[in-house]
């Protein structure tokens, strides 16, 4: 399926589903449909994808565009001007640099400190924390968790760094110097993402919601459900706090969203759909897709790589050519 017919699909996908939307409620006889099939953006990727295998959604052939929003409102000469919908900024990267990642890393969480990359990475067997020296990709220090444990997201409080798993159900904190584990925290549903705001954890499952937690006892606050236009935003995977908003990945795309947590609301989409080259990507599998945000405050630059990538990005967003 080449890219314009994708995206004309995709167009009259969103379409349907925001048709829907002006439709009378149901009466109260109709059974009340379930939250998650609300359409989404996701929603439309997973259509446009084959069935899903061992758990994941097969490859598509090329990523899906970011949603359209003007074909669902007035046309101009119906349209209050009061009632104008924002057009949710477009950004791309500018790649500063690149440097070797592990191509073995099947990368989960990504955090930079003072001069150091921290990544989990994934898999039954195979999941590990490490130090990253950023200029050779190669560990400075790295556990292996117990194979019965399949790291996701991680992040650091103080001086304690904040390892998620996938359906354990458990939380690993570890001393961010020496990685000697110092506590456990359980929590219900799957880890996905993490990420600390300076005074709140921010944590995702997969679903189109956030937890806020205590950063000190891992209990659950508050929880957001992430919009854009009016639609939910589901598979939101790793996260980077920066700057009172949120950074999530979308799962099996090479697209970001920034969160604000406030709302909810999604005020930027980030498309990060040519980092890699195309024998690059060609060289992927099935589901190593961008995985791994992580902010340097210090040059205001974010770091970028995916599962199994050959590759670690540095780069700058910047609004996208029209
Ligand atoms: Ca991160």
């Amino acid at each position: 399926m080449n890219r314009i017919v994708l995206l004309s699909f995709m167009s009259f996908l969103l379409l349907m589903g925001c048709a829907r939307e002006v439709l009378p409620p149901p009466t109260p006889s109709t059974p009340t449909p379930p939250a998650d099939i609300t359409p989404t953006v996701q929603s439309v990727i997973e259509m446009v994808a084959t069935p899903e295998s061992a758990g994941y959604p097969e490859p598509v052939e090329s990523y899906p565009a970011p949603p359209a929003v003007a074909d669902p409102y007035p046309a101009p000469d119906q349209a209050d001007p009061a009632d104008e919908v924002a057009i949710t900024p477009q950004l791309t990267a500018e790649v500063l640099a690149e440097y070797p990642h592990d191509s073995l890393a099947w990368t989960q969480g990504l955090l930079w400190y003072e001069g150091d990359l921290y990544e989990s990475t994934g898999e039954y067997g195979k999941s590990t924390l490490r130090r990253v020296d950023l200029a050779s990709g190669t560990s400075k220090l790295q556990i292996d968790l117990d194979p019965a444990l399949y790291g996701e997201g991680l992040t650091l409080v103080d001086d304690r760094l904040i390892q998620l798993t996938w359906k354990e159900q458990v939380a690993i904190v570890y001393d961010r110097e020496t990685f000697e584990e110092v506590e456990r925290f359980s929590y219900q549903g799957e880890g996905w993402g993490i990420c600390y705001d300076g005074e709140f954890l921010w944590m995702s499952n997969g679903s189109d919601r956030l937890t806020k937690r205590d950063a000190q006892t891992f209990e659950p606050l508050s929880e957001i459900r992430v919009t854009q236009d009016g639609l939910s935003i589901s598979r939101l995977n790793e996260l980077e706090c920066v700057n009172g908003r949120i950074l999530s990945h979308i799962w099996f795309t090479d697209q970001i969203i920034e969160i604000d947590p406030q709302t909810g609301n999604v005020t930027a989409n980030i498309n990060l759909f040519d980092l890699l080259t195309p024998e690059e990507r060609a060289g992927l599998e099935t589901g190593e897709v961008l995985n791994g945000i992580a902010y340097n405050p210090e040059k205001d630059v974010y770091f970028v790589t995916g599962k199994h990538w050959p590759k670690l990005f540095e780069v700058r967003f910047v609004p996208a050519a029209e």
